[in-house]
């Protein structure tokens, strides 16, 4: 609230100092000393860059530094690692350009404002400072775009053989989990099958959907490579689990994917916050509609023989819903049964 009414008084204050310049600056026309309203606006604007250099700076680096802990958070996926340094290295290097340049942007409109007795210096060209101010760039971008691109193929790379597999698809405005049960394959799926008991549209007679799952939440073993399964149903969505440095939009019609190994499970990391509350977290980054902030999803990482154990405790597709069953091949449907 006091932030609020303190916004409102400087946007007043401001608003006062504006009527005076502006009353100040008709009065000069009534006295028909106008001749100097340019040079007078001119130095009132050179002022107000470097106003804004200050202030609009200041407010930068005080909320960078506010919020600091909130945008770095602790990594839980071995190449998190590579990624923030990736990050980090991009980010010193164009935020030293930045400044540099912003510092004078804002600096020169102060020193060489409009003044009668000066004149501009005609200084059209100088190859060595264009040779110069092309290759330097060209050289730093290379260099970080050939280290970022050789990290994003090794983090992109095909999944190890033996990761634990987990399907996410993303709708408006939920993510629905599916598990491959034990023979480690999700069945097939298909668009024109889903209704309203088979949101994801499996296909029941195909023998690997038998032991699919549904989870509402994503359990995963600490310490072995795991496999999403990215696929939307109706429009983009992006799942994006900050902690684990994952990202990738899921797009529909066209399955994406993204493997990575978590390296800290839930109760360690509850550990070392001190927060016995806190749990990893899937969220929508792709602006989808209207419930887009509610796609959350929690992750758990545990340790491998706990996973294992939930494995077994899960309920798959056709156990909970036997109607799923209904109209797929008789030879299926035993097998289903059977399990
Ligand atoms: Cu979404």
């Amino acid at each position: 609230m006091y932030g609020f009414l303190i916004a409102v008084g400087v946007v007043l204050l401001l608003s006062i100092v504006w009527m005076v310049y502006r009353i100040q600056t008709l009065v000069s026309v009534v006295k028909g000393s106008d001749k100097k309203i340019a040079s007078g606006s001119n130095k009132v604007n050179a002022f107000l860059f470097l106003v804004f250099l200050v202030a609009v700076g200041g407010l930068m680096f005080w909320y960078s530094i506010k919020e600091f802990d909130n945008y770095q958070l602790p990594i839980a996926s071995e190449h998190g690692v590579v990624t923030d340094r990736l990050f980090w290295i991009t980010m010193a290097v164009t935020g030293v350009i930045f400044i540099i340049t912003h510092i004078l942007l804002f600096i020169f409109p102060y020193k060489y404002q409009y003044r009668e007795d000066r004149k501009a210096s005609f200084y059209p060209e100088n190859n060595k400072l264009e040779v110069i101010w092309t290759t330097v760039p060209a050289l730093v971008l290379t260099v970080l775009v050939i280290t970022g691109w050789m990290a994003w193929s090794d983090i992109t790379a095909p999944a190890p053989e033996n990761a634990h597999v987990v399907e996410l698809m993303g709708y408006q405005f939920a993510w629905d989990i599916r598990y491959p049960g034990q023979d480690k394959v999700l069945g097939d799926n298909d668009y024109r099958l889903t209704s309203a008991i088979n949101p994801m549209g499996i296909d029941f007679t195909d023998q690997k959907s038998v032991d699919d799952f549904p989870s509402p939440k994503v359990v995963i073993p600490k310490g072995e490579p795991v496999l999403f399964k990215i696929r939307a149903r109706d429009v983009l969505h992006s799942v994006f689990a900050p902690h684990m440095r994952l990202k990738m939009d899921a797009v529909p019609g066209m399955p994406t994917r993204f493997w990575f190994v978590p390296n800290k499970t839930t109760a360690e990391m509850r550990a070392e916050l001190n927060n016995p509350d806190f749990n990893y977290e899937i969220a929508c980054t792709e602006i989808c509609g209207r419930g887009h902030n509610a796609m959350r999803r929690v992750i758990e990482v545990v340790e491998p023989a706990e996973y294992q154990k939930w494995l077994t405790e899960q309920k798959t597709f056709l156990q909970m819903n036997p109607a799923l069953a209904e109209g797929i091949e008789v030879e299926v449907k035993e097998v289903a049964e059977i399990q």
